[in-house]
């Protein structure tokens, strides 16, 4: 057992704490890893918001990179001083959404994250002897963690982690939902909706798919200008006019593809409403568990249009995390735009207080 700062939240508003927590040593099949840089992702604001049901108290934060620490029993691949990204999705490598090649769904990794817990239905987090949950088996918000295995990913020793850390979420989520979930073709129109950094993501994801058109579309004109610098063809700035009307304006062919990277209802609806012939909005953004969004299926039918979600950019973890650091590394995809800025572990609610405030993009904590 060691003492480590933690960033808890208890299930109240505003009842965010870092503490020195607990932490157990790994079991069979974990890891532990000292984390050098955590991610602040709308998916933790979410949480914090009470919009999503998960177990509390709950260590948080789901993107971080660092070094392993310690093997628990029967770990293979990985080394004491390895370089690694968090995976969120935990592959099991067993059940049948593994078996079919689907691992960003693995139903062995759904069910711990649904609970709050590693795989053998405990907690490796306690404070003064009561039990706190993971959050998605990672819990990146912490001096350090314990994981299972497959969601620590070995990365090249020569990238960042003070960087890379993003591609554990944000990264994996915006250009995994363009490469893969949607698979868009090069050519393609392509919109996104919302430019923080899933949607930016996205924005070089389609810039790396050879995308013709690339529209991005903020109601804040500073993502909208770090979208230029990331690719986008044109900008739109949703508060000024009906964004439905400007993308059909920016694009008269229509659009191929159109990412709603925010999960606001009525973004989700724009990405459907605006769509050309034959296309696919993808909804990677989350809305609030129970939100209801409409279309009319009579023109979805029509123009044979397409609805996709995306879950964690349809990623192999094991996989698509090296292949996107190789990425970074070799200039192709631009990580240092999309860090708005680092900050000591212990300054955590200032920086979801920035993210909510639309003042960053993603925020590192950094230990
Ligand atoms: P963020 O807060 O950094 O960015 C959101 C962006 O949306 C900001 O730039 C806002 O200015 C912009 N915005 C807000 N309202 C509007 C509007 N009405 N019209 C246009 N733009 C607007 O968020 P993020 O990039 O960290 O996360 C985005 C979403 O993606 C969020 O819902 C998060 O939970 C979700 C997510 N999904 C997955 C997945 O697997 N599907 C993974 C990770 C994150
Ligand atoms: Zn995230």
């Amino acid at each position: 057992m060691t003492t480590v700062r933690a960033v808890i939240y208890d299930g109240t508003p505003g009842g965010i704490e870092v503490a020195d927590v607990e932490l157990a040593a790994p079991r069979p099949g974990e890891v532990e890893v000292a984390i050098v840089a955590a991610g602040v992702c709308h998916s933790d604001l979410h949480v914090i918001r009470g919009e999503w049901v998960i177990p509390l108290p709950v260590v948080l934060g789901h993107e971080g990179a660092g070094t392993v620490t310690a093997l628990g029993a029967g770990v293979t691949g990985l080394a004491v001083g390895d370089h690694v990204v968090l995976s969120w999705v935990p592959q099991c490598g067993t059940c049948r959404q593994c078996g079919l090649g689907r691992p960003w769904q693995c139903e062995t990794a759904a069910r711990v994250a649904a609970t709050g817990v590693l795989y053998d239905g405990t907690s490796r987090f306690s404070r003064n002897g009561t039990m706190l949950h993971h959050y998605l088996g990672v819990s990146s918000f912490a001096e350090r963690v314990v994981i299972p295995a497959s969601g620590a990913v070995k990365v090249r020793s020569d990238a960042p982690l003070d960087v890379i850390a993003i591609v554990g979420c944000a990264v994996a989520t915006g250009v995994g939902a363009v490469r893969n979930t949607a698979a868009v073709e090069a050519g393609a129109t392509v919109a996104v909706i919302g430019l923080g950094g899933v949607g930016l993501s996205c924005v070089q994801g389609a810039r790396l798919a050879g995308a013709s058109r690339i529209v991005a579309v903020d109601v804040n004109p500073a993502k909208l200008a770090v979208a230029i610098r990331l690719g986008a063809t044109d900008t739109i700035d949703a508060s000024l006019a009906d964004p439905v009307e400007q993308l059909r304006d920016a694009v008269p062919e229509g659009l191929d593809y159109i990412f709603d990277a925010i999960g606001r209802i009525e973004t989700t609806e724009q990405a459907i409403r605006a769509l050309g012939p034959g296309g696919a909005a993808v909804i990677v953004g989350l809305p609030p568990t129970g939100a209801r969004a409409s279309f009319e299926p009579l023109v979805l039918a029509e123009a044979n249009q397409r609805i996709l979600g995306s879950n964690y950019g349809s990623v192999d973890p094991r996989t698509d995390i090296p292949l996107l650091v190789d990425l970074y590394m070799d200039g192709s995809l631009d990580l240092d735009e999309l860090v708005s800025g680092r900050r000591p572990l212990a300054e955590a609610v200032a920086a979801l207080a920035d993210l909510e405030a639309g003042r960053t993009l993603r925020t590192l904590l950094v230990n």
